[in-house]
């Protein structure tokens, strides 16, 4: 599947949100970026009208207003932020992240001069509402909320009461990003690919050393992960999961590479590593990018492929916020309004194939992304996945510490 290197499946009159993708994965911008097009009001009313009106703008207008988002890298099409500065003349400066601990620090400090961002639902926008660090949300301004799916959005009434604080952005799954040929080389033609024991039976691990392992830097992905391989709740917190996580990770440390949650896409595009943990949309972007380099040099395309392993693993909600500081909080409503335009929203899941909560752009997702099993898993596979639930601060702090010293091999 190549949805990166194929014509965007829009066939819309909105010039924002269409075009050919030459570049699908442009460099990660690290620092703030701005992308001013400068586009005057009246040109912004009329490409809002031939858009369909409340579908992608709303009534905050461009003047001097910059909107500052922060988001996760590699989690919008490559033509999202200009598409909303076409529309709304609004300036959008664009800065991302990898963890969903920097962005908590920057919020919890104050002051960070954020107006959008997309923390994971459970624990971090759960206790980051319960801070009060969110300002409620106008649903006046919102037009676009009617398009949610009403299940994802009762799922989250328990971090957000009545969904006054959040909503919905994409979804996806923590599981295993394979280079079928490296492994294949180095575990024999038969191994399974289809379970955890690639990466936490030792025996693997150490054969894969070589071609190189690498493990998300996110303590609930790692340790869930660990517990469903053992075989235990992930959500239990029980008083003895430390020692056998512990186990689980001492037993493979030497052989792991690194951890990270962003720089495995490339390492394992470019067959820098062949086995990684990671997000389900980012190891699609990966083969989507050594397809790609493939194509231009000429040299065989390597196999990469998104396992969730039989034995199951952890789903996750990312979700759009406004910080209680935000200088900007108009321009705020009318870009998360832009992100539930079912246009936008599928655009951006051909892009990063990560599932998103619209209902109405279901029918606009590329078939070959919503037919993914890995952005979409089939009935069968959702049965095995555990949504997180946030532990109880002291068993939340035991492990962030615990998962410190496992990285670290002590
Ligand atoms: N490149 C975007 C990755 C988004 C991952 N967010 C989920 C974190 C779950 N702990």
């Amino acid at each position: 599947m190549r949805p990166h290197a194929r014509q965007t499946r829009l066939a819309a009159p909105c010039p924002h949100i269409r075009g050919r993708r030459v570049n699908p994965y442009p460099p990660i911008r690290s620092t703030a970026v701005s992308l001013r097009l400068g586009f005057a009001p009246l040109a912004c009313a009329l490409l809002l009208a031939a858009c369909g009106g409340d579908s992608t703008g709303s009534a905050a207008n461009g003047g001097n207003q910059a909107l500052n988002v922060y988001n996760w890298s590699d989690y919008v099409a490559e033509d999202t932020i200009s598409g909303f500065e076409q529309a709304t003349g609004i300036k959008v400066n664009y800065d991302v992240y990898s963890e969903n601990e920097t962005l908590e620090a920057k919020l919890t400090a104050g002051g960070a001069g954020y107006d959008v961002v997309f923390p994971s639902a459970r624990p971090f926008a759960q206790r980051q509402i319960a801070a009060g660090l969110y300002m409620p949300l106008d649903k006046d301004q919102l037009p676009n909320l009617r398009h949610l799916d009403p299940e994802i959005m009762d799922g989250l009434t328990d971090i957000d009461p009545g969904n006054r604080h959040v909503v919905p952005y994409m979804w996806g799954t923590t599981g295993l990003g394979v280079n079928v040929d490296q492994v294949r080389a180095a575990l024999g033609e038969d191994v399974p690919l289809d379970s955890w024991d690639l990466l936490f039976n030792p025996a693997n691990a150490e054969k894969l050393a070589d071609c190189g392992i690498t493990v998300l830097d996110d303590d609930q992905e790692a340790f869930g992960a660990a517990l469903i391989w053992l075989g235990r709740d992930p959500n239990a917190g029980a008083p003895d999961e430390i020692v056998a996580v512990r186990q689980a990770y001492g037993a493979i440390r030497p052989y792991i590479r690194t951890f990270n949650n962003a720089e495995y896409k490339d390492a394992l595009a470019n067959g820098d590593a062949c086995l990684v943990m990671g997000y389900s949309g980012d190891i699609g972007q990966a083969r989507d990018v050594a397809l790609e380099a493939a194509e231009n040099t000429g040299n065989p395309a390597p196999d990469i492929r998104y396992v969730i392993p039989k034995e199951g693993a952890i789903r996750w909600t990312d979700v759009i916020a406004i910080p209680a500081d935000a200088r900007n909080p108009d321009a705020a409503h009318a870009f998360i309004n832009y992100l539930m335009a079912p246009e936008v929203i599928a655009d951006i899941t051909d892009y990063v194939a990560y599932a998103n909560a619209n209902l109405a752009a279901t029918g606009l997702v590329d078939p070959e992304i919503a037919a993914d099993e890995g952005v979409y898993p089939p009935e069968d596979v959702r049965a095995k996945l555990v949504d997180p639930v946030s532990l109880p601060e002291d068993v939340q702090r035991q492990r962030v510490r615990a998962w410190t010293q496992i990285k670290s091999g002590r």
